[in-house]
């Protein structure tokens, strides 16, 4: 039987269009999801947006708009960017949606009925802009104005409020954290300094309240508001926005129909998100899923923050990057092989056109380009566009075919381990190990003189490139489907199982075209 898999990314907030950032998670994700589906493994990937809150309500009320008919419209941007960038999503969750509320009102209703809910009263300082509330000594001040540390101003709140028990859970958290690998009730954060991170922050909350532990229980429902899902039975509240949002994960697969189809799909893989929110995901969310009796996702990775240019992004500075027109001026694998080749997943990173541009130039028209137009070019002219037969690996091409041999071992574990960046490392010293050989064995020299050892060695660059081509599937569809096309790969034989069935000598190959266009870089 297939094994499934459910993949996420964060779903995002409808205040404003997306970004570069949004993309980059998004890309992460459906990288994944299209390497599992190339395992063979039957795949669940989820994509969205959350729309309710404090924060979307205020940009609905700055945009003179009414909150649904503004969520619907800037909705539509990130649902049109998941076609942009290529997504493979299976479903597109909005969180204003029916489906969405009455899952949200049955985990509700079933933390009540565990008495995991109660009443009280929040008096506290809350961040609109995080949707999120801090502690005092969090704070710092500036000119009477008081911000949370990731700058956002933060208003004084004070209002009657449901509170989660969220104390009750923060050990079985802490022992979640620490399994080992492979346990089945391991939560695993990753990359490990998140771990380390999130670990710490638990500790040291159960160290500061170990005398009144409810202090550390979470309000969960707001009444200074009414733009978001309203909880069952007390209709003056509704539910604060992180419950909310964080529910689309089992929404999407049927909560709170656990006999759906989807519902096998549960507990999710892997949930992608920023550095940003991984404490919602890490603590909260696992909380509010066990104390309903709910498994919990079995990994959650958090990757870095993209600078532009040096700079944060941010609208005020005038440097937010719309990643529809990135892929228009750089196509959209370039942009793709970008965003997860130029900067190890999981830590920070800076983007620039200049650095893009040297990326697409040297390793993908330069490097991989031209490897495939070299020797698809020889194959059409020097064996009448046939592919030769199957050659015996002789001691010329040993190394490449040692290196070959581990490229999936390399590329799976690295991908599985979200080390994208080091997965598409592996795959271009192949690459660049096939140039050396091409250059070596100079197959163009051979025509006259051994056209046998010509074919033979064609014959090896043709195995090397369905090779690459197949495992970069993920990452650049479009253009991998091309090469593919190029190579007479039929379109049943593109998984990493068919890798093992060569194509019969003889095939017929059509006449090759550039895969990537070169991009002029600017001298600074
Ligand atoms: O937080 N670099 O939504 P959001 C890298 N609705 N990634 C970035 C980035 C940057 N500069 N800027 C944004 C929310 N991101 C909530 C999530 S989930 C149940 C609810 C990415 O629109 C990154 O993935 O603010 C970050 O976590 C996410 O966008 C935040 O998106």
């Amino acid at each position: 039987m297939k094994q499934t898999r459910y993949v996420t990314t964060p779903i995002y907030y409808v205040n404003d269009k997306p970004h570069v950032g949004h993309a980059y998670t998004s890309v992460a994700a459906d990288v994944l999801a299209r390497w599992w589906r190339l395992q063979g493994h039957e795949v669940f990937f989820l994509t969205g947006t959350d729309e309710h809150g404090q924060k979307v309500e205020k940009a609905a009320r700055d945009a003179g708009m009414d909150p649904q008919a503004f969520t619907d419209r800037v909705s539509q941007h990130f649902r049109d960017l998941t076609g942009t960038l290529g997504l493979s999503n299976d479903d597109f969750i909005r969180t204003t949606e029916a489906r969405h509320k009455a899952a949200c009102s049955a985990l509700w209703d079933e933390l009540a009925r565990r008495d995991e809910i109660y009443l009280g009263h929040y008096e506290g300082w809350y961040a609109v802009r995080d949707e999120a509330f801090y502690g005092p000594d969090e704070l710092t001040e500036r000119d009477g104005v008081k911000y949370a540390p990731s700058g956002a101003p933060v208003e004084w709140v004070r209002e009657p409020s449901y509170f989660f028990r969220l104390s009750k859970w923060l050990p079985e958290l802490l022992r979640r954290f620490d399994l080992p690998e492979g346990h089945p009730e391991r939560i695993d954060v990753q990359p490990e300094a998140r771990r380390n991170e999130v670990r710490a922050f638990v500790q040291q909350g159960l160290k500061d309240f170990a005398d009144k532990p409810e202090k550390l229980d979470i309000s969960i429902s707001r009444t200074s508001f009414t733009w978001g899902v309203k909880v069952p039975g007390d209709e003056a509240h509704v539910m604060y926005v992180w419950l909310d949002a964080l529910t689309n994960y089992i929404t999407a697969a049927g909560y709170p129909d656990t006999s759906a189809e989807r519902w096998k799909f549960w507990p999710a893989s892997a949930h992608f998100v920023g550095k940003d929110i991984v404490r919602f995901h890490t603590i909260y969310w696992p909380a509010f899923l066990m104390a309903a009796g709910i498994a919990p996702a079995k990994r959650v990775f958090a990757h870095g923050w993209w600078t532009i240019e040096g700079q944060k992004m941010s609208k005020s500075l005038g440097n937010v990057i719309d990643p529809v027109a990135l892929v228009a001026e750089y196509g959209l694998d370039p942009l793709r092989y970008f965003l997860l080749r130029e900067v190890p997943f999981g830590s920070d990173g800076d983007f620039s056109r200049k650095a893009l541009a040297n990326r697409l130039n040297g390793e993908l028209a330069d490097a991989l380009g031209n490897l495939a137009n070299r020797t698809l070019s020889l194959i059409q002219r020097n064996c009448e566009g046939k592919l030769p037969a199957e050659a015996q690996v002789t001691e010329a091409e040993k190394d490449l075919f040692q290196y070959l041999d581990l490229l999936n071992i390399e590329v799976s574990t690295n991908i599985e381990a979200q080390s994208f960046h080091l997965a598409l490392e592996h795959v271009f010293r192949a690459v660049r190990t096939a140039n050396s050989y091409i250059t070596a064995q100079a197959p163009w020299a051979l025509k006259k003189t051994d056209p046998p050892r010509m074919e033979a060695v064609l014959r090896h660059l043709h195995s090397v490139l369905r090779r690459v081509a197949t495992m970069l599937q993920p990452f650049m569809p479009g253009t991998m489907a091309a090469l593919l096309d190029q190579l007479g790969v039929p379109a049943d034989a593109r998984d990493l199982a068919a890798l093992a069935t060569p194509l019969p000598g003889g095939t017929a190959l059509p006449p090759p075209s550039p895969l990537f266009r070169k991009i002029e870089i600017e001298a600074t």
